[in-house]
């Protein structure tokens, strides 16, 4: 069924998911949020996907969580209804996926940009969580991920005056892995997704899962879980491919077994 907020489109292993509501800067409300669920959630069961970017338009990636949605609610509202814990289902997603930032990513817009495994932003990104202004704070996890991924300063001066950080700042501050020209940034993301996609599949699932737990655990604990899924992955034949196709000097070839 076509979606009425995003367009989903597979190319070879790498599923593209474009936000897609420019009238209002890619806003995020509540049909946003139950398509990108569905469009992850097909994506993480679909095994001939290895890959996704998620990405907005020129000028926005997305503008924060739709104000006029949010506007008429009330406490009982948002609290019975957990409005927007579904965020959370995004986050489970098991295999790699990239956001590709162009333009605006603010309040949720740069909360979604952070739930990914990494951010590549266009020259043109500004980041910012400016719900202070709107008489809120962030919710969708910014005040816990833009804290450890710039840490204390930078991001209470963040949230505090709602200030834009600029692309190259972003880089500076570790916010995102790289900045490129906005004309290319959808090539080079794609290019980003083709090479995670061409990797051993299992191997980038422990991957991702053990960098992730660096966040959860302390650092003997974190490593105690790395070297049990760096163990787990000598019972894969993908680990014996990938030796074998090393020692024969050829690339490997992966079944994700
Ligand atoms: N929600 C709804 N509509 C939006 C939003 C938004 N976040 N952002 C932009 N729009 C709409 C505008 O209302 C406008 O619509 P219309 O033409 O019908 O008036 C259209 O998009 C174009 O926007 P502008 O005319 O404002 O475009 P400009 O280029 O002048 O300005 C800005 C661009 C600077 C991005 C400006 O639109 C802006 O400041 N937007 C709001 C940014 C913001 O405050 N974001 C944070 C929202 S709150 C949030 O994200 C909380 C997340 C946590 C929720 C957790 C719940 C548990």
């Amino acid at each position: 069924m076509p979606y009425e907020t995003i367009l989903v489109e597979k190319r070879e292993a790498v599923t593209l998911v474009t936000l897609n509501r420019p009238q209002a800067l890619n806003a995020l409300n509540s049909t946003v949020l139950k398509e990108l669920i569905e469009a992850f959630a097909a994506y993480d069961a679909d095994g001939s996907q290895h890959c996704l970017v998620l990405t907005g338009s020129e000028k926005a990636f997305a503008a924060g969580a739709d104000i006029k949605e949010m506007q008429v609610q009330g406490f009982p509202d948002m609290y019975s209804a957990n409005f927007f814990a579904g965020w959370e289902q995004v986050t489970r997603t098991r295999k790699p996926w990239i956001a590709a930032v162009a333009g605006f990513a603010l309040g949720g817009g740069c909360e979604v940009a952070m739930m990914a495994d990494f951010i590549i932003a266009a020259d043109t990104a500004k980041f910012g969580q400016p719900e202070i202004k709107l008489g809120v704070t962030p919710g969708m996890g910014g005040s816990q991920r833009l804290t450890h991924a710039i840490g204390k300063a930078k991001a209470m001066e963040m949230c505090l005056t709602g200030r834009m950080m600029n692309a190259e700042d972003a880089e500076r501050a570790g916010l995102v892995a790289r900045v490129v020209p906005a004309a290319y940034l959808l090539e080079e993301a794609l290019k980003a997704a083709e090479t995670i996609a061409s990797m051993a599949p299992l191997a980038a699932i422990a991957t991702k899962e053990m960098i992730n737990a660096s966040f959860e655990m302390g650092l003997a604990q974190g490593i105690n879980f790395e070297r049990r899924l760096f163990h787990g992955l000598f019972g894969t034949e993908d680990q014996k491919e990938g030796m074998a196709a090393f020692v024969e000097k050829r690339p490997g070839n992966w079944t994700g077994r």
